[in-house]
């Protein structure tokens, strides 16, 4: 399998209620890397700019109303298979509808409150990373 990266955010509502350090003690004990990481509040724009691929859907607004509100913590994390494992880590969007054991099922209160982001694809993994973090800044593997 081939070693990816994915970009991986404690949204607002994880980074409000403290729970940014359990996400990332389940993110390692998972096995992934971590190859950068840093806290940021979003303005509306970047946020709109983030999700620009949602502009069209009807809860536009509301997220990046949410993604704005507070600090986020964006990180980027490294493993084999790391885009589908963080995504399974995580869960289905809606909380309810996640595996039990997931970080949605356990700590995220709604489809919109979620608690986490993952990347989609290896493609939008490598521009949600850049989005925050400029390559540079980025640790190489060790
Ligand atoms: P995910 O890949 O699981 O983060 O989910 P999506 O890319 O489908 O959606 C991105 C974000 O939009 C979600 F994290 C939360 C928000 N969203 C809603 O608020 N309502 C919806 O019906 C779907 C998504």
């Amino acid at each position: 399998m081939a070693v990816e990266r994915t970009l991986a955010i404690c949204k607002p509502d994880s980074v409000s209620k403290n729970q940014v350090g359990e996400i990332l003690r389940r993110i390692q004990e998972a096995g992934f890397k971590l190859r950068a990481i840093k806290m940021v509040r979003l303005t509306k724009a970047e946020a709109e700019g983030f999700y620009a691929v949602h502009a069209e859907r009807p809860f536009f607004g509301e997220l990046t109303e949410f993604m704005s509100s507070g600090p986020c913590v964006p990180m980027v994390l490294e493993k084999e298979n790391a885009i589908a494992d963080y995504r399974a880590l995580i869960g289905a969007t809606d909380p309810a509808e996640a595996a039990p054991g997931t970080i949605r099922a356990d700590l995220a209160e709604s489809k919109g409150k979620n608690a986490v982001h993952g990347s989609d694809s290896v493609e939008n993994g490598r521009l949600e990373a850049n989005f925050f973090f400029p390559e540079h800044v980025i640790v190489a593997n060790s």
